[in-house]
């Protein structure tokens, strides 16, 4: 008999940004989901890593969707508007 291992599904998130803030982002993410960063604002922002390992360009009124790459903890921040912040906790 064949054992049958878990499948891990990619799971596909969304963060909303409105009124220059960063809306929730997923409690439980991991490596291979993804995220759709929708930007409901007038203005461009952005959702740049800290550390690099990501940077979305969000003009106003659209989205973007990215693949979650690597595991830990991720802040994240806006470039244009550096109060708007989040972090992303990414489990692999
Ligand atoms: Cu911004």
């Amino acid at each position: 008999m064949v054992a049958q291992l878990p499948v891990a599904l990619a799971a596909d998130y969304t963060v909303v940004i409105d009124k220059m803030t960063f809306g929730a982002v997923p409690a439980e993410l991991h490596v291979g989901d993804t995220i759709t960063w929708q930007n409901n604002d007038i203005f461009r922002h952005t959702a740049t890593a800290r550390d690099k390992s990501f940077d979305v360009d969000l003009p106003a009124k659209s989205e973007a969707v990215m693949t979650v790459g690597a595991a830990g903890s991720v802040a994240f921040y806006c470039k244009f508007h550096p109060g708007m912040k989040g972090t992303l906790v990414i489990a692999p």
